[in-house]
């Protein structure tokens, strides 16, 4: 009953991908042959999947197609969705549905992390959630504003400090405000750059062990927010990331943007971390919890449901 809505997003979400070669692919006629791999591999290629992860799909789809003696295309998409689902399923579930939560945002410039914080501020209020909101960037100008902007259209409480004031101090005083009004999120938005890997590993140092001094029994997650239109960039990017902070999950925001919807599987491949959410609009509404089925679904194009 549920899931047309949502599939319906995910489809109008991973538009550019599924109108792509992948969608032309599947609803071929031809049968399985030499050109259809060849065709297959140049599309996920070109969705961003990485060469890597392309090399072993199509290896795991050729054995399926063998072992199972499927000879239309329709069964070759329906055996690929579901290696395609198995590469990006997570069995952890995300600590912020199973209780008390601190989820600390980070990436770099403009990748959508106030934007993505402000969609999960609303939604898990919706939910019947207690949040507080910590502007941890107080790097750049006006970035307090822009979430304040944010935490009034989602109805939620957020502490902030002036700018340039030290991030960790923020995150203390919004604690300390998160304990007195009894919430039980708290999301802490960040400063976007990489530039100084040495400032930013203490910064985000520094934020994590207040939290753990002040909640010492409260999960905390660090999720990386990245831009799907940068594509393989963003794999780089989060190399990057995981080089100087512990990484937990990633947040694929404007996959409604872009043909390179493929990099989701090359994200969970190299980093070993889940995809948490995907942004499919600027709208409040317009973030999604991933799916792994509905996603490998939506990017092969399958237009049956
Ligand atoms: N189309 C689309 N746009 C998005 C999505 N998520 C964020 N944006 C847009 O991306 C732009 C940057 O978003 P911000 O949330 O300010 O990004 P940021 O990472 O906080 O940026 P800095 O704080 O400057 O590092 C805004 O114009 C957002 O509306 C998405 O899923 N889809
Ligand atoms: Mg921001």
């Amino acid at each position: 009953m549920e899931r047309k809505p949502l599939f319906q997003k995910w489809k109008t979400g991973l538009g550019k991908t599924r109108t792509g070669l992948l969608a032309r692919l599947f609803a071929s006629k031809d049968g399985i042959n030499e050109a259809f791999y060849e065709e297959l591999e140049e599309a996920l290629i070109l969705a961003d999947a990485g060469a890597g992860v392309t090399e072993r799909l199509l290896d795991e789809l050729q054995a399926v197609i063998k072992e199972q003696k499927i000879s239309d295309r329709a069964g070759a998409r329906k055996a690929l969705a579901g290696l395609i689902a198995k590469a990006v399923t997570t069995q952890k579930p995300f600590s912020a549905d199973t209780g008390e939560a601190v989820v600390l945002i980070v990436g770099v410039n403009g990748v959508g992390k106030t934007t993505s914080i402000g969609k999960l501020a609303n939604s898990y209020r919706e939910q019947g959630r207690k949040i507080m909101l910590a502007a941890a960037d107080t790097f750049r100008a006006a970035a307090a504003e822009q979430l304040g902007e944010w935490a009034k259209r989602a109805d939620v409480a957020m502490v902030r400090h002036n700018e340039g004031a030290d991030p960790a101090a923020v995150v203390f005083d919004a604690i300390a405000s998160y304990k007195a009004k009894g919430c039980d999120l708290l999301l802490c938005d960040t400063a976007g750059r990489l530039h100084n890997k040495a400032n930013l590993m203490n910064e985000l140092g520094k934020i994590r062990r207040v939290i753990a001094r002040e909640l010492p029994d409260t999960p905390c997650e660090t999720l990386l927010v990245l831009d799907a239109v940068t594509g393989q960039n963003a794999v780089a990017q989060a190399r990057a990331f995981a080089e100087v902070c512990q990484l937990d999950g990633v947040i694929l925001t404007k996959l409604d943007g872009t043909a390179k919807g493929g990099v989701v599987i090359s994200i969970c491949e190299t980093l070993k971390v889940p995809v948490r959410f995907v942004g499919v609009g600027e709208g409040i509404d317009d973030l999604q919890p991933f799916n792994a089925e509905l996603f490998a679904e939506a990017l092969l194009g399958n237009d049956a449901d």
